[in-house]
């Protein structure tokens, strides 16, 4: 007898990643049509949220997945089921909470990064827009603290305010010229 299994993964050209919390599906809604869940606490999202940006000429469609912690390629949390679902996206949009201070807030992104890195050599190498979001609850000198400290690691950062739009529009652009 042969015993087959099927795998189902969803097909999306964009996956948003960032550790519970960050702003995910906030931005899902604030950029698509979707209605995802959305609260002030941690694991929100316990199944992956689809969206659609539609463009004048091209829809991109954007998967939100569950935050990942420390340990998620291993089974960690609800991130390593949804691992799979961001394997055959063409980019990554990684948000970062840019209201944590600034070694709190790098130590998130290695924490994703590290994640990514284990699970697969296809996570590794996708490209990344690497976002700073809910700039509103931070001041100026906070974010060029921050943007200075990425790109001492030789890492371009976008900032985004889904609560004020702010950041938005480049955010869309960058999506679209890098998700082809
Ligand atoms: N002030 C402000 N709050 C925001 C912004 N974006 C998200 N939030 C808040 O941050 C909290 C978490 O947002 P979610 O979108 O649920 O975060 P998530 O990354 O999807 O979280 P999980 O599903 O748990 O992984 C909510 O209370 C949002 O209202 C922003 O730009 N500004
Ligand atoms: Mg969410």
């Amino acid at each position: 007898m042969v015993t087959l299994t099927l795998e189902l993964k969803l097909i999306a050209q964009v996956g948003l990643i960032g550790l519970p919390n960050a702003g995910k599906s906030t931005l899902l809604a604030s950029i698509t049509r979707a209605k995802p869940e959305i609260a002030a606490y941690p694991f929100t999202t316990l199944e992956p949220n689809l969206g659609v940006l539609q463009l004048p000429r091209r829809r991109i469609i954007i998967a939100d997945v569950p935050g990942l912690i420390a340990g998620a390629s291993e089974g960690k949390g609800l991130g390593h089921a949804f691992l799979r679902h961001i394997e055959r996206t063409k980019l990554l949009v990684h948000l970062v909470d840019v209201s944590k201070g600034p070694e709190e807030l790098w130590a998130d992104y290695e924490t994703v990064r590290n994640e990514l890195n284990t699970f697969s050599p296809s996570l590794r190498r996708k490209k990344e827009i690497i976002v700073l979001s809910k700039t509103d609850l931070a001041n100026h000198e906070q974010i060029q603290e921050v943007g200075k400290l990425f790109r001492g690691h030789d890492l371009e950062v976008l900032t985004i305010s889904a609560a004020t739009g702010e950041g938005l529009n480049q955010l869309i652009s960058e999506i679209t010229a890098k998700s082809k």
